[in-house]
């Protein structure tokens, strides 16, 4: 079974092959729109709970959904839209579940980001941070134990997550069963509004790494090409049987905790500075570099990609909601529907 990236260069819109860097930024893209447009749709009444965006977090979420192979098990956070399409998920299935359609993933059963498609090792997410962990964990324990092949088992975390004691827990025993783990944390800085420095007195998030005994690497997260090398390689090494491997990515979230928040305390001084960089800036900018794209083709995607969301957001508004009295809310995890659950 190739990687993601091997897939599409085979199965790219109308069998053309597509650059994967330009593939990256296309998910990246289509990311920021789609976040854009269901902040529209929170601030129109649309969506209830809440929107949390990724805008400032694509280029590192695309690199780990498209480093992945088809088998691994991929378990995202709330900024992880990029992650989540790189990894197979359709705008619909995304404005589906925002939009409480019963043909959603989740069947109208969650509004925003809890929602993902099991058998397919694309998991939902529990909000408890760092509670993801030791599911990825355990699904991979169980692989190792069935016999099965185990691949790779991928999820993510923000900075305030790794001071919770499911973090310390998940790692620790990840690391004494060298589970081909992949964890990736986005350093942005903030946890809601508790800065870095109320979180946690280590120098740098890698060095917890040294305490569990994985090995870490760090990374600009608004980097797009340096996001792919170093998710790709610390995939490789997990793969080869190096055990976890703790990625720590620094950057900012361009934006409030959720569409509810307008983040006043993010400092000017961070924004101003090589963390406040727009990654969607940056890859563009990079495949220019690279040749990969040209400023119309770039213009061209976007229109592209403009145009299926809002297509997207008609035919899912067109699909009829569920009955409040005659609908069948029991839980997805019952045997009877989660049978029905690809
Ligand atoms: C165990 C736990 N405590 C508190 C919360 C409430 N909560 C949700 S998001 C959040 C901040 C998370 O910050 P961080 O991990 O840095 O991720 P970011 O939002 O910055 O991406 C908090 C405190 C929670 N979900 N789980
Ligand atoms: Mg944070």
């Amino acid at each position: 079974m190739g990687s993601r990236e091997a897939l599409e260069e085979t199965t790219a819109a109308g069998g053309k092959t597509i650059d994967p860097l330009l593939q990256a930024y296309r998910w990246m893209l289509t990311a920021r729109l789609l976040d854009e447009k269901l902040a529209t749709l929170y601030r129109a009444g649309r969506i209830h709970g809440g929107v949390f965006m990724g805008k400032g977090q694509e280029a590192l979420s695309v690199a780990l959904g498209q480093g992945l192979q088809v088998t691994d098990i991929y378990a995202p956070l709330i900024r992880d839209g990029a992650g989540r399409l790189a990894f197979g998920e359709t705008i619909h299935d995304a404005l589906r579940n925002c939009l409480g359609s019963p043909q959603g993933p989740m069947r109208a059963r969650d509004g925003n980001v809890h929602r993902g498609r099991p058998r397919q090792g694309y998991l939902p997410m529990l909000s408890h941070l760092g509670a993801m962990i030791s599911v990825v964990g355990g699904m991979l324990m169980a692989r190792r134990i069935q016999g099965k092949p185990v691949g790779v088992g991928a999820t993510c975390l923000g900075d305030g997550g790794t001071s919770t004691g499911a973090f310390h827990e998940a790692i620790n025993l990840a690391a004494v069963e060298r589970l081909p783990l992949v964890l990736v944390i986005a350093n942005n800085r903030y946890a809601y509004s508790t800065p870095t420095e109320k979180q946690f007195a280590c120098h740098s998030l890698t060095d917890k790494a040294i305490g569990y005994g994985v090995d870490s690497h760090s990374v600009d997260g608004t980097d797009l090409m340096a996001c792919r090398n170093t998710i790709f390689e610390a995939i490789d090494q997990a793969r080869r049987g190096h055990g976890p491997q703790l990625v720590v990515a620094d950057l900012l979230r361009l934006c409030g905790h959720g569409e509810h928040d307008d983040a006043p305390y993010i400092k000017d001084q961070l924004k101003a500075s090589p963390l406040g960089r727009d990654c969607l800036e940056v890859a563009a900018d990079q495949l220019l570099g690279e040749r990969v794209a040209t400023k119309n083709q770039i213009e061209t995607i976007r229109q592209e990609i403009v145009e299926s969301i809002e297509t997207a957001v008609a035919e899912v508004s067109r699909e009829s909601l569920p009955c409040l009295t005659h609908y069948d809310w029991c839980s997805l995890s019952t045997r009877r529907l989660a049978d029905g659950v690809s």
